[in-house]
């Protein structure tokens, strides 16, 4: 694509026609706000970060097709020893490494890039950050030792009564500090750009980053508590068992507005990235907002639906969050109809034309674009999922089944993971300097990955139908009936196809990084959509924390304050969990 320059200064993207449809992204050159050039520090800060994550990415994903290929006999367990020595903990390196490393170590650089480059300026307190990324990073080790031993092989999902190591839960409560300590460098620099600019509506792309890490530090209070009440004095053995109803209600009280946490930088890519990258603009700068304030208000107030087949939570609030999950639903169909208009306007704007002609117009050539728009078209699959599993009655059938993995894979290892991976595509040039080692390798690997989940998905799903239970073993179940077999193969045949895209994907980071530095010129810079319509058009409700907090904060008094009530008052710390170690 070419870019030219307009009188004013606004770049923009060049008319219908004249678009290249095969230009990497690396022919942006940026939009409001990207006139802040990082500092070579600042891009080794990030860097940091998003290094992490690609290596928890590539490590973790390794350990994935192990179990999708056990699903059809083939194990490859035996040969890993002394390394990995059950499936648990093959199964809780995944996890973790997949879930919680690799999303939150990417979620947390990129909201510096984001708050920087939206906001046009420094951090204004760069140490907090670099203390909040060092207290992240010795959590992670120190999370990595207890798992490695398989001391911690208690799945990401760490409610008791399965028992981990302290030095587990120690670890993963520092990595989550650390994360509040970097928004907390987020919310100061936010506060310095408002207090220079009264008036003036917060970017979007700096803006949507910084809600989340609000809505990350309400949510992550269920699992601070949980740990620190809970899980650390049990582990050093200063309490003798738990009470695991209390625990997984301050479990999924994070649980599930994690995924959300996940969820929207991927969202702030595809409306404040995405649009520019396709040539166009966002069609709504309101709607992307109010799609991320109703986030920050109705993530949290919905985790009994994780508990619907629990005892000891009343029928009435599981109805209570089965109703609230549904309005979760709205602002993704806002985010569905903002972002796909968005796209039309841009594809248009290269020519297309017709009703859906137009998707043949977006740079499908462009490896970040593809990614995120496959990323895009798996979630559609994973949000209609999303909704079964929130039904109070269908959900008694696909609980615990393979279903579950099934869903979770197009969500949070499509939606989130393909993205991620697309933003990397002119992210890591953009830091490092270099360029994107065979943009074209890039492109095929958003389009394996695409293909291989649809495969693993499909079966996993419907292995969940026909029963198949979630985190077991299947190769070696002695109860598999005929009918699963072929949709095991299937899950085999899948993951395999996964893991030849991972390795795809390792293989254009590391060229990419080892290759030659290129001109400045030529660097890619940081595509930022403009809106349609001025921002300073946007009601001022919809740039303002305040109201908003308020609301959350009394819906989640509504939502959890009676239950948490009562179950605090008859807790019975009386599992011992000891005796329930399954590895
Ligand atoms: Fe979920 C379980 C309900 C979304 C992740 N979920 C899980 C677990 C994970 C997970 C990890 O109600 C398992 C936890 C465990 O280990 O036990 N989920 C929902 C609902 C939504 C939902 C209602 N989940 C997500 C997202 C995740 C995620 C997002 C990760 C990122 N989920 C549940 C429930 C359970 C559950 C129950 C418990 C199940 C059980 O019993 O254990 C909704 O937020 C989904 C709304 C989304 C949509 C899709 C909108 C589509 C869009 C794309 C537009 C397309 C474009 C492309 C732009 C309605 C926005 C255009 C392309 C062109 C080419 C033009």
């Amino acid at each position: 694509m070419t870019i030219v320059e307009e009188p004013g200064g606004t770049a923009e993207p060049t008319p219908s026609g004249t678009a290249d449809p095969t230009a990497p992204s690396g022919a942006y050159v940026g939009g409001p706000g990207s006139a802040y050039e990082l500092t070579d520090s600042e891009k080794t800060f990030i860097g940091a970060h998003i290094g992490i994550a690609i290596a928890a990415l590539i490590v973790g994903s390794l350990m994935g097709p192990l179990q999708a290929f056990q699903f059809s006999g083939l194990d490859l367990y035996p040969y890993l020893e002394p390394v990995i020595q059950s499936y648990y903990q093959g199964l809780t390196l995944h996890g973790v490494l997949n879930a919680l490393v690799w999303t939150t170590f990417f979620i947390v650089g990129f909201t510096n890039l984001t708050t920087m480059k939206g906001l046009g300026r420094p951090l204004s307190h760069p140490m907090i950050n670099k203390v909040g990324f060092w207290v992240m990073t010795i959590g992670l080790v120190v999370t990595a030792i207890p798992i490695l031993t398989n001391s911690a092989s208690v799945l990401y999902t760490f409610y008791p009564p399965l028992k981990a190591n302290w030095a587990f839960y120690l670890g993963l409560t520092l990595v989550v500090v650390g994360s509040w300590i970097e928004g907390l460098g987020f919310y100061l620099t936010l506060g310095a750009w408002r207090k220079d600019n009264p008036g003036v509506r917060s970017p979007f792309v700096a803006l949507g980053g910084i809600i989340n890490a609000a809505m990350w530090q309400i949510a992550t209070l269920g699992v601070a508590v949980l740990i620190l009440t809970m899980l650390l004095p049990w582990s050093f053995g200063l309490i003798d068992g738990t009470d695991p109803t209390l625990a997984r209600t301050y479990f999924w009280f994070t649980g599930h507005p994690l995924v959300y946490f996940w969820l929207l930088p991927a969202y702030v890519s595809w409306y404040g990235m995405l649009p520019r990258q396709a040539g166009g603009k966002l069609f709504s700068d309101s709607l992307a907002r109010l799609a991320f304030w109703m986030f920050l208000i109705v993530s949290v107030p919905v985790g009994f639906h994780h508990q619907f087949v629990d005892p000891g939570v009343p029928q009435t609030w599981k109805w209570i969050h089965a109703g609230l999950t549904y309005s979760v639903f709205f602002p993704s169909m806002i985010t569905a109809f903002t972002v796909i208009a968005s796209l039309e306007y841009a594809a248009k704007r290269r020519g297309g034309t017709g009703l859906v002609g137009w998707i043949r117009q977006l740079p499908w050539l462009d490896p970040s674009v593809a990614a995120q728009l496959l990323a895009a078209i798996l979630f559609v699959f994973g949000g209609i999922g999303g909704l079964t599993n929130a039904s109070y009655n269908l959900n008694l059938v696909i609980h615990n089944t393979a279903w579950v993995p099934g869903h979770f894979h197009l969500t949070v290892a499509s939606a989130v993971t393909l993205s991620f991976i697309g933003i990397t595509y002119w992210m890591v040039p953009h830091l490092s300097g270099r360029a994107l080692w065979r943009p074209g390798l890039a492109v095929a690997q958003a389009w394996v990955w695409f293909v291989g989940m649809i495969i693993f998905s499909n079966a996993m799903h419907v292995l969940g139908l026909l029963g198949a239970p979630r985190r077991t073993p299947l190769g070696d179940a002695t109860y598999v009936p005929e009918e699963w077999e072929g949709h095991l193969l299937r899950t085999s045949i899948g993951g395999g196809i996964l893991l030849i895209s991972v390795l795809m994907y390792a293989a254009i980071m590391i060229m990419t990084v080892r290759g030659k530095k290129i001109p400045a010129g030529d660097v890619p810079e940081v595509p930022i959509a403009e809106s349609i319509r001025s921002p300073q058009l946007t009601p001022l409700w919809l740039d303002r924390f305040k109201p908003w907090l308020l609301a959350a904060g009394a819906l989640l008094v509504i939502a959890y304050g009676p239950q948490l009530v009562d179950q605090i008052w008859n807790m019975n710390l009386n599992s011992p969990g000891t005796e329930f170690v399954p590895w």
